[in-house]
């Protein structure tokens, strides 16, 4: 396959992608070149039709520390806005239609609590730390912060972290719905791999259109929502997956998803 230098990639039981983000000495600080080869690695994941979903971890110390300071620091406004820094590579992981679960450990801090909440869902280690501190380096968070954390904590909860640069802990990040699970650092794989392989047993394309239904409502109005959900949900009745699910439950035995 691919040669990454800034990441690692495996698959587990051939169904599952796993990307391990690995810069240990700058704390998987995120430069120009992970966010290449990340999204290539994900959208590899995504092409490959035995995979029905990702995970996206870092090291125990840290998931990511933020975007790379040593990188950032002597821009200029002409060198980001003209590169459109940001927004040339970071946006790839959007496009991933195959649901992408943030296994976090340790520090998610500035751009990667922006990554982790680029993600479909974080399952934290006790140990997990997030924050946006970019206003002590005097700037503010340029990958979705000030968007995806009102969304997923509120507003007070997110100008408190905007504002201040504090750090939630992981029992915080639960208590404000940020993360979805919190577990002992040593269980954090196995419980991502298991919630990861109980979704590529399930029907690909129910998984997929789920992911666009919940995603959905983070772009519309609530009754523009429930219609698209709706036309989404009555779309699935033309899948042979549809009729295998349904009978399984009736005839009770495990459904083998067919993803047609
Ligand atoms: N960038 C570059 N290097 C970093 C980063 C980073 N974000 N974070 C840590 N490192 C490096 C340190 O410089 C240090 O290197 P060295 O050993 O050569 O001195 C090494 O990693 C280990 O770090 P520390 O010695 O500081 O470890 P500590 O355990 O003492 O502290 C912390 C850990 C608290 C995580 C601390 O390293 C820290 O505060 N890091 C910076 C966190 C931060 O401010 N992140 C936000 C960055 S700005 C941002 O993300 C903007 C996002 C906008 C969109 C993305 C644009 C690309």
């Amino acid at each position: 396959g691919t040669h990454f230098e800034t990441i690692t990639v495996h698959t587990e039981a051939d169904k599952v992608g796993i990307v391990t983000l690995n810069r240990p000495k700058q704390l998987n600080a995120l430069n120009d070149q992970l966010m290449d080869e990340l999204g290539q690695a994900l959208q590899a994941f995504d092409a490959d039709p035995a995979i029905g979903c990702i995970v996206l971890t870092g090291s125990e110390k840290a998931f990511a520390a933020g975007a790379d300071i040593a990188a950032m620091a002597k821009y200029s406004f002409a060198d980001v806005y003209k590169g459109d820094y940001i927004t040339r590579n970071w946006e790839s992981i959007r496009g991933i239609r195959k649901p992408v679960i943030a296994a976090v450990s340790g520090f998610a801090l500035g751009g990667g609590c922006e990554l982790a909440m680029m993600c479909d869902f974080i399952i934290a280690a006790d140990n997990a730390r997030f924050g946006q501190p970019e206003i002590k380096l005097g700037v503010i968070p340029g990958a979705g912060g000030t968007q995806r954390l009102p969304r997923a904590v509120g507003k007070s909860k997110a100008m408190d972290m905007a504002l201040t640069g504090r750090m939630m802990d992981a029992a915080e990040a639960e208590r404000a719905g940020l993360v979805s699970r919190v577990v002992p650092f040593d269980k954090l794989m196995d419980e991502a791999l298991g919630a990861a392989l109980i979704i590529s047993d399930f029907s690909r394309i129910a998984v997929m259109a789920a992911k666009e239904s919940v995603n959905r409502a983070f772009e519309s109005g609530l009754s523009d929502g429930v219609m698209f959900e709706r036309r989404l949900f009555h779309s699935l009745f033309a899948t042979a997956d549809q009729k295998e699910g349904m009978d399984a439950f009736l005839t009770k035995r495990k459904a083998v998803f067919q993803h047609q």
